[in-house]
């Protein structure tokens, strides 16, 4: 007899921005496929190569099904089974003693493994909130371009991705998103059928670049310089709106000063490409009525990475071309959503909150802290992290240094996940956690405006709890009365919103559960009449704000902390700018570990412009050796004109465990940060690379 088909409905957990509403199918409580949701207009029924193979990772032979405790060295990976009952018994008096001598000393490390806002960020935060643990500055991704946002719209507010369709001129600006962004690229496929003009800002040939009218390669790192000496045509050359300029914007005259000291030549000698390149578009885009930006994460890796958003957002505002709902940019739509962060984490179980809050650790410096021994500007020594939706052994930069502390002996460290991934390895108790299709959620998105539910599709693969349930099951153990920790994950899921927000138009959570998603109510050219979100309402091209912080108030380019203007002495001994965005069949290191998808990926690459090959006498399928002062790893070198003159680039994020040599990119990249935002600065990094 067959079994009963059953068909569940589900969203994409991933940390992309098309967030896709999945259909599911269940035989015999195994899922055994899914595809994208027809009915669900952002998704319109197209999943990802890498997510059409969902299947694969739920049922993966390697998913973690039991707790497992430690039995060899940190970092070895050798564990056995234990029961739930242990693993609490073996956490619990452990993270009561150290939180009860020094709340700090333990600190969260999560990112967004899923998006979710019930299983990323409610209970667990609860729970370390009320313990009084540090704080984690979540800054690994897009800190500095929620910054520049911030500071010139009021939030990560931007475009509908649909009415790109309807653009004339579509920039695509650090952004690749045949990779990680598919649905937009459809948007903008047609778009070019109705005969717009694709033009990509990138220092690499990507899959999109090469499928664009024009790509402009410019060096990694100087965007703003890019849009300086754009400003600097539409100002000299009067291509501006002057209406909305006075009518929606604030401190043109400011921007106007810095713009005019980025003659094209200026621009130009900085971002390596030619002064025409800069003025022809800069006249396109002036000319042009429905001109959009798509920015993306990929330019704001890199020191001066905030005030470039800063600089490529005040495009929009000095040709008006918000006036249409095709024109104008997008980065980020998250902030669109009604979400209640402070219901959702409760920072007021932090005890004396809010006059005393614990200290903030920035994500990105993880190596520094852990090896950190305690004093009175860092705080406490760490003695305890629990990660989840994260694997920062494989993802963090200077992972050197990140490996060696994860390494210590006297750190206790619990890993939540749904595999033994290069963090795991050094987990003291390895914790199995559901995935999307066994444990509920809500998710807003960051590239459409759809607030959407995930139902579970099948039970628990094994023994794995939820996030949520694990973290109950902790504080439980540790005798830990507060309701707020104990509450399902529904009840969570229905405080998530701020349900008499306008744009959530009356809805309540029951029809939204019903109906699986809503659409927000937001008019379609946002900013058409004003209406930021800044405290003045206008688009602020000088920001009050960063003037009282007593940060340049205005958008100026910042050289790359490594770069032969930011630090000519280093850039002697490593020439060579690396940058190392995310492959298409991977998501960040998620799915590294199914083959299907790993094979077609082959192996770790680091591809290299022919005019630096040859000088370092290096040939096409050659091992090579890419390293700096932090560490090296070796890869097989593709010669090719995809990477321009000066830039190597090393697709990622390799699971360390699964490359040749163990290694990855993180071993060369550094823990700095940029200049807003506080975030990481992965393509800021520069190398040397010669035969192995
Ligand atoms: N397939 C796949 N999809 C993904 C991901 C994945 O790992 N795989 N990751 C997800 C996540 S977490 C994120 S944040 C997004 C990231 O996706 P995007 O925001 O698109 O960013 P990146 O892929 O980091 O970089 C995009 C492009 O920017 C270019 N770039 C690098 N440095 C610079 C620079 O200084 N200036 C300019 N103009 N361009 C530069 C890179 O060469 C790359 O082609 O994608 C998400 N989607
Ligand atoms: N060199 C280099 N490094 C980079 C980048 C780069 O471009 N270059 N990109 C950076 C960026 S943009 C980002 S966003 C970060 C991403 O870094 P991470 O957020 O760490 O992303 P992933 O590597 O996908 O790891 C997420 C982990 O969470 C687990 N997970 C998923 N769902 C759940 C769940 O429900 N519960 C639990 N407990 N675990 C779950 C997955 O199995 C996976 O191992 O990496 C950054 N690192
Ligand atoms: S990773 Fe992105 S494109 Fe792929 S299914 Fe998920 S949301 Fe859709
Ligand atoms: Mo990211």
């Amino acid at each position: 007899m067959n079994a009963p088909t059953e068909f569940a409905r589900a969203v994409c957990p991933h940390d992309c921005p098309d967030t896709c509403a999945m259909r599911v199918t269940v035989e015999n409580g195994r899922a055994i496929k899914v595809v994208g949701d027809p009915d669900h207009p952002p998704t319109q029924g197209v999943l990802c190569t890498k997510v059409s193979r969902y299947p694969e990772r739920v049922h993966h032979p390697k998913r973690l099904t039991t707790p497992l405790k430690r039995v060899g060295r940190k970092g070895e990976g050798q564990f056995e089974p234990i029961s739930w009952e242990e693993a609490f018994a073996l956490a619990a008096p452990r993270l009561s003693e150290i939180t009860k001598r020094e709340p700090q000393a333990l600190l969260p490390y999560s990112y967004a493994g899923t998006m979710g806002l019930v299983q990323g960020d409610s209970i667990a935060q609860r729970f370390f909130h009320k313990l009084g643990a540090s704080r984690l500055d979540r800054t690994i991704c897009a800190a500095a371009g929620a910054a520049g946002l911030k500071y010139t719209y009021g939030a990560s507010i931007g475009m509908h991705t649909e009415f790109f369709e309807e653009s004339e001129l579509i920039l695509i600006w650090g952004a690749n998103p045949i990779a990680s962004n598919l649905h937009f690229w459809t948007r903008a496929q047609e778009a070019k059928r109705r005969g717009a003009r694709l033009v990509a800002i990138d220092p690499y040939r990507s899959l999109t670049a090469e499928k664009c009218h024009q790509h402009i390669a410019l060096r990694p790192g100087t965007d703003a310089a890019f849009a300086l000496g754009m400003m600097h045509v539409l100002i000299v050359e009067d291509l501006l709106d002057h209406a909305y300029i006075a009518e929606h914007t604030l401190g043109f005259d400011e921007l106007k000063m810095r713009a005019l000291a980025y003659p094209p030549s200026r621009a130009a000698q900085i971002c390596g490409v030619e002064a025409h390149e800069i003025v022809e578009l800069a006249r396109l885009y002036g000319k042009t009525r429905k001109s959009a930006v798509r920015l993306n994460y990929g330019m704001q890796r890199v020191r001066g990475g905030g005030n470039a958003t800063r600089a490529i957002a005040c495009l929009p505002s000095l040709t008006g071309a918000w006036r249409d709902r095709a024109g104008g940019l997008l980065l980020s739509s998250s902030g669109w959503a009604p979400v209640d962060t402070h219901a959702l984490q409760r920072p007021d179980l932090i005890p004396g909150w809010p006059a005393s809050q614990p200290r903030v650790v920035n994500m990105n410096a993880i190596g520094d802290a852990l090896l950190h021994a305690g004093d009175a500007k860092f705080g406490p020594k760490i003695e305890a992290i629990i990660v989840y939706n994260s694997n920062p052994v494989a993802v963090a930069p200077d992972s050197e240094r990140v490996a060696a502390g994860f390494a210590r002996d006297d750190l206790f460290t619990i890993v939540l996940e749904h595999f033994q991934t290069d963090t795991a390895d050094y987990a003291d108790l390895l914790l199995p956690a559901t995935t999307q299709l066994e444990h509920f959620d809500l998710h807003k998105s960051y590239g459409h405006t759809y607030v959407m539910v995930n139902e579970p599709a099948i039970p628990p693969v094994g023994d794995a709890l939820p996030n949520t349930e694990i973290f109950r099951g902790i504080a439980r153990s540790m005798g830990l009365q507060e309701p707020a920790l104990y509450e399902s994950d529904e009840e969570v899921a229905r405080t998530a919103l701020r349900w008499n927000d306008p744009t959530v138009d009356g809805t309540n959570w029951d029809s939204l559960k019903k109906a699986g998603w809503l659409k927000l109510k937001l008019p379609d050219a946002p900013f058409a009449n004003g209406g930021f979100r800044t405290p003045s309402g206008k688009c602020e091209f000088s920001s009050p704000r960063l003037a009282a912080e007593g940060a340049d108030p205005v958008p100026d380019y910042l050289p790359p902390h490594e770069s032969a203007d930011g630090a000519p002495e280093l850039a002697a001994r490593y020439p060579l700018a690396m940058i190392s965005p995310p492959a298409r069949n991977f998501l960040n290191s998620s799915f590294v570990n199914v083959e299907s998808l790993r094979s077609t990926e082959g192996e770790p690459h680091l591809d290299i412009h022919p005019a630096d090959a040859a000088l370092r006498n290096i040939g096409e399928g050659d091992i090579v050796r890419v390293y700096n002062d932090r560490g090296s790893m070796q890869v097989r070198a593709r010669v090719t004109e995809r990477a321009r003159e000066g830039v190597v680039v090393g697709l990622s994020i390799w699971w360390k465990k699964l490359a040749p040599d163990g290694r990855n990119a993180n071993q060369v990249t550094s823990q700095a940060l940029t200049d807003l935002g506080g975030s990481a600065t992965f393509y800021d990094c520069l190398v040397e690379v010669a035969r192995a």
